[in-house]
């Protein structure tokens, strides 16, 4: 089988430098021999950004949106690098073909889901992260794009939007195709949107009500809609992970998340269903470790999340 890895190291969605050192950091970890030598599977990077001067087009945009100060930040930068993820995701990848990308900050879940429904429309999305990131242009409170991603794929709002994303497909996630585990810090407006649209989401109360295994299995089935056979992606936010337990290099921490057995084994339970098509892993930060424990830790998470994804785990 084929595992073709994205790069994508943005970190335009949200303030922090580093995060764009998440997919090297997992590379240089070993993740592509893992996928080989341990998985069995073929591998091929695929690199949209590559060739983007990311660090001059981000101090562009910083230092003309000091005068504008718009209410979304960077939204023309989001835009275009999205862009280049989701055709690259869309024309370089075939079904049967894995989607792992590798982030980055979550505002490339914009580009790598877009780019997977167009292979998959009826795919579902299991969103693991302690934010639900289904802000609107509308509801953001921060104005970072990271916050975002959700509302963009689901068409919310579209009026409103910044006039470059004009590349996202309509109609693209139904909001009942969308489930989402791990969450403890979600904002008010988020709240409503999540109520008024009757939004599938497990909060950790939830994880510590009825175990981590029923809200997987209650998850899967929500996003497969009664098909055995329905395409699942899991869009991995890394700060769903609690800090202590292995997860300190993120620009969100929050407290209280999933243990590092809950984290994995969600991954498990969903490769052993066989319809796992897509993996992103986001908001690994490097630069935010206070020392090489830490970041070893964070990285090798993310590596692990990609390895039990794809099953290595399984007997
Ligand atoms: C917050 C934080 N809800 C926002 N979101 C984060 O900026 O919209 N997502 N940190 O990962
Ligand atoms: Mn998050
Ligand atoms: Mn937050
Ligand atoms: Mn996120």
């Amino acid at each position: 089988r084929m595992c073709k890895i994205v790069l994508a190291p943005f970190n335009g969605g949200q303030p922090h430098g580093g995060v764009d050192l998440g997919a090297e950091y997992m590379m240089k970890h070993g993740l592509k021999q893992q996928i080989e030598e341990i998985l069995k599977w073929n591998t091929e990077v695929l690199d949209p950004l590559n060739g983007v001067n990311l660090e001059q087009l981000k101090a562009e945009a910083d230092e003309q949106e000091k005068e504008t100060k718009p209410k979304i930040k960077r939204a023309d930068f989001v835009s275009m690098a999205n862009k280049k993820i989701y055709e690259t995701c869309k024309n370089d990848i075939s079904k049967g073909e894995f989607q792992l990308t590798l982030g980055g900050d979550h505002s490339i879940a914009i580009g790598s889901i877009a780019g997977l429904l167009s292979r998959y429309p009826d795919a579902g999305i299991i969103w693991i992260d302690a934010h639900a990131d289904i802000n609107t242009v509308n509801t953001t409170e921060s104005g970072n794009l990271h916050g975002c991603p959700v509302s963009f794929l689901a068409n919310m709002d579209r009026k409103d939007w910044p006039k470059s994303f004009d590349w996202v497909p309509e109609n693209l996630l139904a909001t009942d195709k969308i489930a989402y585990i791990g969450l403890r810090d979600v904002d008010a407006g988020e709240k409503k949107i999540l109520r008024d649209n009757n939004i599938k989401a497990f909060s950790m109360y939830h994880v510590d009500r009825y175990g981590i295994n029923s809200v997987v299995e209650q998850a899967i089935a929500h996003v497969s809609k009664g098909n055995k056979d329905c395409p699942i992606m899991i869009s991995y936010d890394v700060d769903a992970i609690d800090p202590e337990a292995s997860v300190q290099c993120t620009g969100t921490k929050v407290d209280y998340g999933l243990n590092n057995r809950e984290a994995l084994f969600l991954c498990e339970r969903i490769c052993e269903t066989g319809n796992v098509v897509a993996l992103d892993v986001v908001e690994v930060n490097p630069s935010l470790g206070a020392d090489e424990t830490e970041i070893l830790k964070t990285v090798a998470m993310g590596c692990s999340i990609v390895r039990c994804t794809l099953g290595e785990t399984l007997l």
